[in-house]
């Protein structure tokens, strides 16, 4: 079917981000009549309270020694309300037990070196509460005997049995498996640095839309040896995981997703950007909460499908960045405005004993898609209210000059480079129909063969017009530049015709403009915004960051990991490769 398409690369048309956006943000008013969409902006803002999700502990305390522990989190399907003028929604949602689970579910906190042993149990009736398609790669083509569902942790360290493989899915009492499917229970050491993960569902072409139906939550990593000397701001109400996403609702409350696709001849339903027009923090559209004059530490997590946010206070309050993604940076650092991609992870302390008003909007103003697309209106463009109380706290907590140096990516051990190309194929009437990874697909042979422990130069080539958020299984790496092809006209042929870099001249074409990395994001990653027309150079490192040594358990083994694209619509239509980890 493929070959009846022209492969070419997309040049993304004004008319095209047109379309992109008005299918997803301002739909003609008789579409809304017919399908009967809530007006996001007839929605009252700040009204709700900002919850905070229950916590689960992944350890017991017996007698003052931290012991592993066993979990079952299951996925339900129930209601949950997203605003209060909003009737109840129905969600996929994680948790203890069906009264219990929450969108996003439980927030899970795991120490350093102790195991958390999760059961993760799929409890969800068939048939999948939003549209899908069954014309991309995705686990099963019919969804009447169950909802193919599987966990990754999201920047975990761990076996691959462990990481939640596209095909490694099961549906409701594992009556259906897929074909690298193993364990019940997953294994989670823990034994990596400190910080901060997600966990989310990552079923073969069924990503994007578990996702939006609620199957997200957090994840933390203590180590409170490196981590109480810091000082940072700690306990329940002063460090919080924020989860951030964006939802469409129809009128009945349920959570909308266009059935139509962009290309419906080739893919009925797919789409390669969902955008909401509610943003959601912790499941409730634009909540607000009260905070004491003093220091807070946020997690932020960019849990969009596409959306990316630009983030700052309205009031001019710094954000003191002191983790990039799941680890430390080396020192604080200060900035005005943060850009989290989707599925990365923006750590931050703030102030709030510095502002001049008793009210601080936390507000966001990247345009979408990112970074081409329309700017965002007066809705898309809040994200939450904090209401400051008048008096000054007492306030221990403290912003240290140093946070947690790890050993430095050393490029003269590197023991390969490879070359990371994304491609984006459109249909004749010049709307996108799939991106690959170095023109494959997933199920093509693995090209990515790191060995345990060794240190990688990925250069990564972005062919498209989109800001691609790059996300790798396993590893951890860092950016260490970024630079504008040349001539890129002429690079871009040469990559459609032949797909290999190294011919086509990518060094003589990667002379362009250099941008920074910025500070706040100059430490390990998971995720990383690879710039349209710009090769992105990595260093990634697969073992551990804190002791610099190979993996302790044998990561050869299993159904091996992937890398992708974290732009969720991409990822399923199939912009992820597998990762296979030699000796
Ligand atoms: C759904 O997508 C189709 C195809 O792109 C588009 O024509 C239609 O306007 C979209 N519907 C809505 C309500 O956005
Ligand atoms: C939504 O409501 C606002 C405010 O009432 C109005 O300005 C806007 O045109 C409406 N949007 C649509 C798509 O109907
Ligand atoms: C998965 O099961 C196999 C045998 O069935 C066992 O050897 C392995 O340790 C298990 N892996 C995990 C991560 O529990
Ligand atoms: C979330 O990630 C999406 C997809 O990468 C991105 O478009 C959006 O800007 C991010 N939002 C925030 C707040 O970082
Ligand atoms: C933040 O904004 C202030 C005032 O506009 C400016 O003086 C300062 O340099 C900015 N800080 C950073 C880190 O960009
Ligand atoms: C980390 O380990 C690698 C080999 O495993 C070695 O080449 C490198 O020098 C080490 N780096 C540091 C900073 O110790
Ligand atoms: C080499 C390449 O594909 N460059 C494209 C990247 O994206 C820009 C738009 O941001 C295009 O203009 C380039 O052609
Ligand atoms: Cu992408």
């Amino acid at each position: 079917m493929e070959k009846t398409l022209l492969l070419k690369l997309l040049t993304f048309s004004a008319l095209l981000l047109c379309s992109i956006t008005s299918s997803s943000s301002s739909p003609s008013s008789s579409s809304i009549d017919t399908l009967k969409l809530v007006n996001a902006s007839k929605l009252e803002i700040f009204v709700d309270e900002l919850p905070d999700m229950p916590k689960i502990y992944g350890y017991d305390v017996v007698d003052g020694v931290p012991k592993s522990k066993s979990l079952k989190i299951g996925m339900f399907k129930k209601k949950w309300k997203f605003h209060r003028d909003l009737p109840p929604t129905t969600v996929y949602a994680y948790g203890l037990s069906k009264r219990k689970a929450t969108v996003p579910g439980p927030t899970i906190e795991a120490l350093h070196r102790i195991d958390t042993h999760v059961t993760w149990q799929n409890q969800l009736p068939p048939n999948h509460i939003l549209p899908w398609d069954p014309t991309i790669p995705t686990a099963l083509t019919k969804t009447t005997h169950g909802i193919p569902t599987v966990v990754h942790l999201h920047g975990g360290i761990h076996h691959s049995e462990s990481d939640g493989n596209a095909n490694s899915w099961f549906t409701s009492r594992y009556k259906i498996k897929g074909p690298t499917w193993t364990n019940k229970t997953y294994l989670y050491s823990n034994n990596q640095h400190p910080g901060n993960l997600w966990y989310h569902d990552h079923a073969m072409g069924l990503t994007r839309v578990n996702l939006l139906a609620g199957l997200i939550g957090s994840y933390i990593i203590r180590h409170p040896k490196i981590e109480s000397p810091l000082g940072l701001p700690h306990g329940d109400e002063y460090d919080r995981p924020l989860v951030l996403f964006d939802r469409s609702f129809k009128t009945d409350g349920s959570i909308y997703m266009n059935s139509t696709g962009n290309n419906p001849s080739i893919h009925p339903q797919w789409q390669p950007e969902y955008f909401g027009d509610a943003i959601i923090v912790n499941g409730k559209a634009w909540p607000s909460l009260t905070v004491r004059r003093r220091k807070y530490r946020f997690r932020i997590i960019n849990a969009s499908n596409a959306r990316f946010f630009r983030l700052f206070f309205t009031n001019g309050l710094r954000l003191v960045h002191v983790g990039s993604d799941s680890a430390y940076i080396r020192k604080p650092a200060a900035s005005n405005k943060t850009l989290v991609g989707p599925s990365e992870i923006t750590d931050f302390i703030v102030d709030f004993s510095k502002s001049e008003s008793n009210v601080a909007i936390l507000a966001n103003d990247a345009p979408y898609p990112y970074p081409s697309g329309d700017p965002v209106d007066e809705l898309t463009g809040k994200v939450m209210k904090f209401t400051i109380l008048p008096d000054k706290e007492l306030d221990t907590s403290r912003i240290p000059k140093k946070l947690v140096e790890y050993p430095v990516a050393d490029l003269s051990s590197v023991s390969q480079t490879r070359y990371i190309a994304m491609y984006e194929y459109t249909s004749n009437i010049d709307e996108p129909t799939h991106l690959y990874l170095n023109g494959k697909p997933y199920d093509a042979p693995v090209t990515e063969t790191p060995k345990a422990g060794s240190t990688e130069v990925w250069y990564v080539i972005n062919l498209t017009d989109d800001n691609h958020p790059l996300h790798i299984h396993l590893g951890l790496f860092k950016v260490l530049d970024q630079t504008e092809l040349v001539k890129s006209d002429e690079f871009k042929d040469c990559m459609t015709k032949i797909n290999d870099a190294v011919k086509c001249h990518v060094d003589e074409h990667a002379r362009g403009k250099k941008v920074a990395v910025p500070n706040y994001e100059k430490g390990w990653k998971n995720v990383f915004k690879m710039r349209p027309g710009f090769v992105t150079k990595i260093v990634v490192r697969f073992g551990y960051i804190h002791t610099n040594t190979s993996y302790e358990f044998d990561a050869t083994a299993g159904p091996g990991y992937a890398y992708h694209c974290h732009i969720l619509d991409h990822e399923d239509n199939a912009m992820m490769r597998p990762l296979k980890i030699v000796k």
